[in-house]
């Protein structure tokens, strides 16, 4: 049997009584934008659209021209989608409010247009992460505090990965399920149902070249991994270090794994390195959605209640089993 769209999923999800025919028709936008997104990126040097774009953002980092056309595309799929009330970016300072009621919906949309940029002048995956909030009750015209919701009042997420194949990762809270991007009929397929991720597993990913700044729980902890069947965790473990959250994600998704972005003596002023609204968030509700566990070291990432619109979060996400060993060193301080 061929596999079925993801119009037909969506219809099929609508049906189901799990998401209504506007969140149908965002999700739809927010796919459309991504196939444009990835025909860019995949048209690389020969696009004229690698290298810097000469701007920085609000993270004070400097911006790359796929950056700012990622998210010119997404902003311009959804000014007239007629399904939100706002959005929000990794890229721009405050939120945008949908200005007129000819066009404004009752979602909330937050994304990182281009997750892993620094890697795309090296032929690296990159990816978009978005997360969809409701618009708070009365509220026409949504400030950046009506964002700034826990990550469990998500009515979906998912993230694409513009690798090899192009893949949608996408959960509306029934299950986490996986598109591919038929580049010849230009159609989202669903390619799997319900992935599971793997609740124990042998391969971490985490950034070493920080091993020095870390809390001394994360040394610890990363030090038993390391020791492997000679250490108390008795096995040996790999490591993956890809520095595009959606590459190593998928990479979990697909075979188990744990993921780390921890506080560290860089970071740690600003709460982490990973912003909670628009890629912690999002992935978390994917990776529990699979079966997995996401915590910041010490809460369970999805409640954590935001403060700021661009706030930073570690992250430990991934094989619930071992989450939970990690969460173990940092319980104990
Ligand atoms: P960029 O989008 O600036 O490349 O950052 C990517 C990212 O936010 C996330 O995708 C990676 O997991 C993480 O940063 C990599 O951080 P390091 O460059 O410090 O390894």
């Amino acid at each position: 049997m061929s596999p079925i769209s993801l119009t037909r999923h969506l219809i099929e999800e609508q049906h189901a009584g799990h998401i209504n025919a506007d969140l149908r028709l965002l999700i739809e936008v927010v796919a459309r934008a991504c196939k444009s997104i990835s025909i860019a990126v995949g048209k690389g040097a020969l696009g004229g659209v690698l290298g810097e774009a000469g701007t920085g953002n609000v993270q004070g980092e400097a911006q790359k021209k796929l950056d700012v056309l990622s998210n010119e595309i997404l902003l311009e799929a959804n000014a007239w989608g007629g399904h939100l009330a706002g959005l929000a970016s990794e890229e721009m300072d405050h939120s945008q409010a949908i200005p007129d009621a000819a066009r404004r919906g009752n979602y909330l949309l937050l994304f990182d247009p281009l997750d892993g940029s620094s890697n795309i002048d090296v032929n690296v995956s990159v990816g978009t992460i978005f997360s969809v909030l409701r618009c708070p009750e009365g509220v026409t015209e949504p400030r950046d505090e009506d964002f700034l919701q826990p990550g469990t009042a998500q009515v979906a997420a998912g993230y694409t990965v513009y690798g090899p194949s192009t893949l949608l990762v996408l959960t509306t809270g029934h299950g986490t399920h996986v598109f591919t991007l038929d580049r010849e009929i230009g159609s989202f397929l669903l390619t799997r149902r319900d992935v599971r991720i793997p609740a124990d597993t042998q391969e971490f990913a985490i950034n070493m070249s920080n091993q020095r700044h870390w809390e001394p729980a994360t040394q610890r902890y990363i030090a038993d991994l390391l020791a492997g069947k000679t250490g108390p965790r008795g096995k040996d473990f790999n490591m993956r270090w890809v520095a595009s959250m959606v590459a190593d994600v998928h990479r979990i998704l697909s075979r188990g794994g744990i993921f780390m972005y921890p506080l560290d003596a860089k970071c740690r002023e600003k709460g982490g390195r990973l912003r909670l609204m628009y890629e912690a968030n999002p992935m978390a509700f994917v990776v529990e959605q699979a079966g997995g566990a996401a915590s910041t070291g010490r809460q369970r990432l999805l409640e954590v209640q935001p403060t700021a619109l661009h706030q930073r979060v570690p992250v430990f996400l991934g094989s619930r089993n071992e989450v939970a060993a990690a969460v173990g060193y940092h319980a104990d301080g």
